[in-house]
């Protein structure tokens, strides 16, 4: 998830993979995930990962009627204590959201929670974090009533939000972008334009892929220069390593199947 700061990733939630997962959504990454053991070990290595860097993981049970439910990172958009449900973006995920709300309300007593209601769109995936600073993709799964929501939640903490227009070739922001640390962006080259994330504040940087490893830009940072990668991209691996982090490289290939990344099943809360 990447909408929380390092410092605040020190729970996570996450969602069991179901029977059904072999008709998740495809159109991106993916052509179907094909083995659901293969996609049930792969999704406990990656539990086990975050657990073994100090984070208390909770996996909720699998929605059978929901075969795109293990991307939680859709469902919630959590910042600072507050949690925006979003109106997911297609159709088939809406109703995926209610156990992940009633968990977060119970586990975050206290915290202020907002509804999408209306023609607002959003899917989690759409936003990324660089300290202080949020992107917004503008995609088929997020519009502009959804973006102005989350627009007003920003305003209210202070925060600037930029909006990314995300190529048709893409599902997801976060499909094409994430922040291994507070002030390092990766992206793949070709996919936006060189200035796509305005200026930044002093001290952070984008460092731009070959597009050949688009998928592995998708990384997750976590707390002691730790960062969890996808195997299979060397470039991002030695920029991570050039950036003084212990890369955990873990096998995604039933993740990536259906269109999800490392990011997509999680939410750090
Ligand atoms: C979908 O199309 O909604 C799922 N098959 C993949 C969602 C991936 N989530 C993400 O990028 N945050």
């Amino acid at each position: 998830m990447a909408t929380v700061r390092l410092d605040q990733k020190s729970r996570a939630l996450t969602r069991s993979v179901p029977d059904s997962y072999h008709s998740a959504l495809a159109n991106y990454f993916g052509s179907g995930p094909t083995d659901i053991e293969l996609a049930r070990a792969q999704h406990s290595a990656y539990c086990e990962a975050m657990k073994a860097s100090g984070i208390e993981v909770t996996v909720l049970s699998a929605d059978e009627n929901h075969p795109d439910c293990i991307f939680v990172e859709d469902q919630a958009v959590i910042i600072d204590g507050h949690v925006l449900l979003p109106v997911p973006g297609h159709p088939s995920r809406v109703n995926e959201q209610p156990p992940i709300a009633d968990y977060l309300i119970e586990k975050m007593g206290g915290a202020q929670i907002c509804r999408m209601s209306g023609d607002a769109r959003m899917d989690g995936g759409d936003i990324l974090r660089l300290g202080d600073l949020f992107f917004v993709g503008r995609s088929s799964r997020t519009n502009d009533e959804g973006i102005k929501e989350l627009e007003d939640l920003l305003h209210h903490l202070n925060y600037e939000l930029r909006i990314i227009d995300i190529p048709e070739g893409a599902l997801h922001l976060t499909s094409i972008a994430s922040t291994p640390t507070d002030n390092v962006i990766i992206a793949p080259e070709g996919m936006l334009s060189k200035d796509a994330f305005g200026e930044l504040p002093e001290g952070s940087e984008v460092y731009w892929m070959p597009i050949e490893e688009t998928y592995g830009c998708n990384t997750i940072g976590l707390p002691g220069n730790k960062v969890l990668v996808a195997e299979g991209y060397p470039t991002v691996l030695e920029k991570m390593q050039e950036l003084g982090l212990e890369s955990v490289v873990l096998d995604v290939s039933q993740f990536r199947a259906g269109d999800g990344s490392l990011t997509c099943c999680s939410l750090f809360y």
